[in-house]
């Protein structure tokens, strides 16, 4: 079902006269996979279905100033923290050029872009997933306000989602809050391949607040970009039994999510964790993102659970830092265990307590 773009509407464009000028800002959270996305076909089609805890307090904020455009062109400077940065501002710009069939209007106009995280890029807190989710709500809050178009929500949102699953594919989770699949999914009616699908009707309400405390274990670039390593999916001998095992994690990952078998829950999760590092130490050329200090941290989480019988856990993104998992009502145990045990090995002994969220909110 990748039928590309009823998405392409050659009408959304100014008439010179009416070429706006302002400023929107919005605020879009990061998000957690349960179950990964780890190779992909073209366009951005996943070779399997994931699920994702949309995050709170780790979001990109964006303000997003245009004005008419003096060369008739695209015209773009991206801020990051302050700077100008190029990396950035070189991406975005590819970004916005590849939806010119889809939002025209952003070749009329000059965009001035300043953008912060609340965390630190680059070192697998899926950045890109918060980093394109915000553009996009910006782009569509953009169309809704001049022509009129996605009035309703959902349509706001499954154009938000859509888009931002061509800048990165774990941003299309991040455009609706709390529990989201991306991808075709067997017994999920609505679920698609193109965009992200909140199923939060049917959560257990202790996966409602569920706590994500995100261990910095180092906070600096990593070596290989997801790019990289989806691509290096296409060559990895153990692909298709991968993408099989997902779908069926994802299956027998549901009824836990409804019933609140937390015990499922973490025998999914953390194998879901632990395969996708595997698929980067089995790719070629091979890579490993995790650090000495994961699995000091890995291995104490793992006794904590058999000495105190606790539901935490642990999943991984693509880096080296460890997100513990765990309800709310034990936050004050986990926090003293954290505290205790696992700071030492935490660079810059710093963590991120996060929890599970509403999704992006519009600022301005
Ligand atoms: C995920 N990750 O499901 C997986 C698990 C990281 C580990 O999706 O190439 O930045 O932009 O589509 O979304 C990170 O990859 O990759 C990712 P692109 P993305 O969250």
């Amino acid at each position: 079902m990748n039928s590309e773009p009823h998405y392409l509407n050659a009408g959304l464009k100014f008439s010179n006269s009416e070429l706006p000028a302002g400023k929107i800002i919005w605020r879009s959270p990061s998000n957690i996979a349960l179950v990964k996305y780890w190779g992909k076909k073209p366009v951005q089609i996943p070779q399997n279905p994931s699920i994702s805890f949309t995050l709170s307090k780790s979001y990109s904020e964006t303000e997003v100033t245009y004005s008419p455009s003096v060369s008739g062109k695209l015209e773009l400077e991206f801020y990051f923290d302050g700077q100008r940065n190029p990396q950035f501002e070189e991406k975005t710009v590819k970004f916005f050029e590849s939806l010119s069939g889809i939002f025209p209007f952003v070749n009329q106009l000059k965009f001035v872009i300043r953008s912060r995280n609340t965390f630190p890029h680059s070192a697998g807190i899926a950045s890109s997933a918060s980093g394109m989710s915000v553009l996009t709500m910006v782009l569509c809050d953009m169309e809704r306000q001049f022509f009129g178009t996605l009035q309703k929500e959902e349509a706001f949102r499954r154009k938000a989602s859509y888009v931002a699953r061509l800048g990165s594919g774990s941003a299309c989770r991040s455009v609706y809050g709390g529990v989201v699949i991306w991808g075709e999914t067997d017994g999920v009616p609505g679920t698609s391949d193109n965009y992200g699908f909140p199923v939060n009707e049917d959560i257990h309400e202790i996966f409602a607040d569920y706590q994500d405390t995100i261990l910095l274990v180092d906070a600096g670039e990593k070596k290989v970009s997801s790019r990289v390593g989806h691509g290096l999916m296409n060559s990895n001998p153990f692909a298709p039994g991968r993408f099989n095992q997902a779908r069926t994690n994802l299956a027998d990952l549901l009824p836990a999510l409804r019933t609140g078998d937390t015990e499922t829950f973490i025998r999914i999760t953390e194998s879901e964790a632990l395969t996708l590092h595997a698929m980067m130490m089995t790719s070629q050329p091979y890579f490993l993102l995790m650090k000495p200090n994961t699995l000091q941290i890995i291995e104490r989480i793992f006794a904590f659970r058999k000495k105190t019988g606790l539901p935490v856990s642990l999943t991984l993104d693509a880096g080296p830092n460890v997100h513990l998992l765990y309800p709310k009502a034990i936050k004050a145990g986990v926090k003293r265990f954290i505290d205790n045990d696992l700071l030492p090995f935490l660079s810059p002994k710093e963590y991120i307590d996060d929890e599970v969220g509403k999704g992006p909110e519009k600022i301005l």
